[in-house]
């Protein structure tokens, strides 16, 4: 983390993001109260973020769950627009978590990037594949992802890659502005209220809603975060109640108790269903349409 001395100004930022340019867009806020710059389109360099991979040899990994269902319907667009966009020109780990292996698409992979399928277990509850996924990232990450990569990327795989994604949005802790939330008062947002949840915010807290569909930063930071989801899962668990947003939720309360030291624009994963907005310029990644009554049980 660079400085950030007053919110609205910011002068430096991390090393990937280099100068922030937040003259380039004064109509959105770029910087947060404790200093983490919030990029958009044009505010940041790609040149800058992409020397710094390379001087640092850097990998970076991108996980993703494709259970049931989801790996007929989402995971071929998801991989082929990802090797497109993501992080071109990197050395990057893609790790599908799956029921299936042996369904997963043969992918054609550029040079020094490569795929990983790694099996896990169909849970009976779709609320139970979500939430699953805080414990199977944890031990991932201190296993061979953990030593394969420097900085992961864990993504919902019912979206699409659009436009380039790149190092711009490597950082510590990284958290990602809920597109349908970014402009709506605090009171309104949907955390968890309920005291007896570990994820519960009372009124009065909460910085932002963070969307679960895409978080990231370096594996000690991502040990630090879904070691604190699964465990807090585990506790509502045990008292027989479950979050509101499920892992989103508990989510929301680890970006809430550890800032995030970067955050990205709505136009990292933007819902096309909102319609054409003044300020997102450039969406990078999109949410697919669901087909709740074909997915759900
Ligand atoms: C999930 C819900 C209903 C039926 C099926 C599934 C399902 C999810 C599945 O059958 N197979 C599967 O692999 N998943 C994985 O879980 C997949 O990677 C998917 O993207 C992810 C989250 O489920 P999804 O995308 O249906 O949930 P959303 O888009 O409503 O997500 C938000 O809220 C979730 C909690 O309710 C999570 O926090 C998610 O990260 C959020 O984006
Ligand atoms: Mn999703």
């Amino acid at each position: 983390m660079g400085i950030c001395p007053i919110a609205t100004t910011p002068l430096l930022t991390d090393k990937f993001t280099g100068v922030l340019r937040h003259w380039a867009r004064s109509e959105v806020p770029t910087c947060t109260s404790w200093g983490a710059p919030i990029i958009w389109d044009s505010t940041f360099d790609p040149h800058v973020a992409k020397q710094e991979v390379r001087r640092r040899n850097l990998t970076i990994g991108l996980t993703v769950f494709a259970v049931g269902r989801y790996l007929e319907k989402y995971l071929e667009r998801f991989l082929k627009s990802a090797e497109q966009h993501f992080m071109v020109g990197q050395r990057v780990v893609f790790y599908v978590f799956t029921d299936r292996p042996e369904a997963v698409p043969y992918m054609t992979l550029g040079q020094g990037r490569l795929l990983r399928v790694e099996p896990v277990q169909r849970e009976s509850r779709w609320q139970d594949v979500s939430m699953a996924r805080m414990r199977v990232l944890y031990e991932a990450l201190g296993g061979k992802l953990g030593q394969e990569a420097d900085y992961v990327f864990c993504l919902d795989v019912d979206q699409r890659f659009t436009g380039n994604f790149g190092p711009e949005v490597l950082a510590d802790l990284v958290a990602q502005l809920h597109s349908w939330h970014y402009h709506w008062p605090r009171w309104l947002l949907p955390y968890e209220r309920d005291k007896r949840s570990a994820a519960a915010l009372s009124w009065g807290e909460g910085d932002f809603y963070y969307h679960a569909a895409l978080f990231g930063g370096s594996v000690a930071a991502l040990r630090k975060l879904t070691a604190h989801c699964a465990l807090g899962q585990q506790l509502d668990r045990e008292r027989g109640i479950e979050a509101v947003w499920h892992d989103e939720s508990h989510l929301n309360k680890f970006f809430w108790l550890y800032k995030p030291t970067k955050l990205l624009s709505p136009e990292f994963c933007w819902d096309p269903k909102i319609g054409w907005r003044t300020d997102i310029h450039h969406p990078r990644l999109i949410w697919e349409p669901k087909e709740y009554a074909l997915v759900r049980n």
